[in-house]
């Protein structure tokens, strides 16, 4: 396999690296911690190492310097061989990654009895969280380390975990969507197809002129990975980094994105905007959209879709999809109220003064988009976003075994000591 023989390239020279800048900048500080931080859920705290991305506070998501309006036209393939080396791979690399996933992609047969068993009102995050982390049994990280393999040599049954996992997240998320929402039989995987055309034909949704799988390839580059602090990258390195293999890892990082504040919110954007449809009662005006919102505000309730811990403008992931959207169906009437309220919401959101980002984040527009193309079960939006985190929490986990990272354990500190700690410095 072209990646791993590029990886065995890489780790030497990335562990070389990481042992010069300790030897020589080890002592150096790199940031303050306030007690408002310590409050605030660690904002601004620079404690983490990722290189796969970055979001800049005025750029949002760059993927290993390209910002990713420029990667909108990529494959999702090549989007995990950039994160994961730093190099989009060349078509030869291409093709061999995806005859790999091929290789990798069938499921075993017990994930589908899971899925059978549990209620049929189940969320299909739970669905997709406990199908991988049934799929623990496979993990040849685990085998390995049982084995006694060394540390330092853990990082190429990561990768095996990783990709194994990638080539068979599709097929289950799209057996969730078949089977949850009474879609009919399975539909088995098609090799001759790339990742997101194979994804889309699994999940059933009429496609004549193959626009959804443009779509769905945009969506999946998009929602690939969003640097190491968000919730479901962060909790996912930190149980991998008490050396538990991917299932445990990416299942205990996707149980985070299932939250409205992170991934759910995609969901929630498109029932909230369904609601205010059907609350309304025909198509709304401006005005009907505004004193909609601020009901919703003085009700102290959030609007879905908008702010962000990290960003300060609107996220570049929200344009590409409005783009998309704007250039294929403008006329569609859910998008049309995505667009009024990228009109609305930032002024009110202003007006209020507590948000610190009143822009759109991309849970804003991915909805109307999906729900365009017939996938109207906002249930499954978050299953959707899960397939593609995948590839950036995975890429990350690799990384982290390629370097060795030791176990996450920052400290905690008492509410009786950040107190005494603040008498001492107000003495000084
Ligand atoms: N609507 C109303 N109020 C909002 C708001 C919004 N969209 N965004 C922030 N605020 C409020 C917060 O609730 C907070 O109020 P309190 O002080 O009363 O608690 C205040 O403004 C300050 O919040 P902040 O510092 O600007 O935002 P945080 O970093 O704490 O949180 C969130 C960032 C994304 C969670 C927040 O903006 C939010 O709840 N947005 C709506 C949900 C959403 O769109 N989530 C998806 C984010 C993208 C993502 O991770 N996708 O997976």
């Amino acid at each position: 396999m072209l990646l791993l023989e590029k990886m065995r390239k890489m780790v030497p020279q990335l562990r070389k690296e990481a042992k010069e800048i300790l030897t020589k900048y080890g002592d150096t500080v790199a940031g303050e911690i306030t007690v408002e931080q310590i409050y605030g859920g660690m904002r601004g705290v620079n404690a983490l190492l990722c290189d796969t991305s970055e979001v800049g506070l005025d750029t949002g998501l760059v993927i290993r310097g390209i910002p990713i309006l420029e990667l909108t036209n990529k494959y999702p393939e090549e989007i995990f061989h950039l994160l994961l080396t730093g190099e989009l791979p060349t078509k030869e690399e291409l093709e061999d990654l995806q005859n790999e996933l091929h290789r990798r992609a069938e499921v075993p047969f017990y994930v589908w009895h899971v899925i059978n068993s549990l209620p049929t009102d189940t969320h299909p995050m739970v669905l997709l969280s406990t199908a991988v982390l049934v799929m623990e049994n496979e993990s040849l990280f685990r085998r390995r380390y049982e084995e006694g393999l060394p540390k330092d040599e853990l990082c190429e049954p990561m990768l095996e975990d990783s990709l194994n996992l990638i080539a068979r997240i599709p097929a289950i998320a799209a057996y969730i969507y078949r089977k949850k929402f009474n879609k009919g039989p399975r539909i088995k995987e098609d090799t001759t197809l790339d990742w997101t055309a194979n994804f889309t034909k699994m999940l059933g949704i009429n496609d004549p002129d193959g626009s959804f799988t443009q779509l769905m390839r945009l969506y999946m580059v998009l929602h690939s990975d969003h640097e190491g602090g968000n919730v479901s990258t962060f909790a996912c390195q930190t149980i991998s980094s008490s050396l538990s293999d991917v299932y445990f890892a990416v299942g205990g990082g996707l149980n985070g994105l299932a939250g409205p504040l992170h991934g759910l919110a995609n969901q929630e954007c498109l029932r909230f905007i369904i609601k205010l449809r059907e609350d309304i009662g025909h198509q709304p005006t401006d005005a009907e959209i505004k004193n909609y919102c601020i009901n919703l505000l003085d009700n102290k309730q959030v609007i879905s879709g908008y702010g962000h811990a990290v960003l300060r403008v609107t996220d570049p992931r929200f344009t590409a999809l409005l783009n998309f959207g704007n250039k294929f169906f403008p006329h569609d009437p859910i998008l049309q109220i995505v667009n009024q309220l990228y009109k609305i919401v930032p002024d009110l959101l202003i007006e209020r003064g507590k948000a610190k980002n009143p822009w759109p984040n991309v849970d804003a527009a991915s909805g109307a988009l999906l729900h365009h193309f017939g996938l109207t079960e906002y249930e499954f939006y978050t299953v959707l976003f899960a397939v593609s985190r995948v590839l950036g929490l995975t890429a990350q986990l690799t990384l982290s075994r390629a370097l060795m990272l030791p176990l996450i354990r920052p400290k905690s500190v008492t509410t009786e000591w950040i107190k005494k700690k603040a008498e001492e410095s107000e003495k000084k």
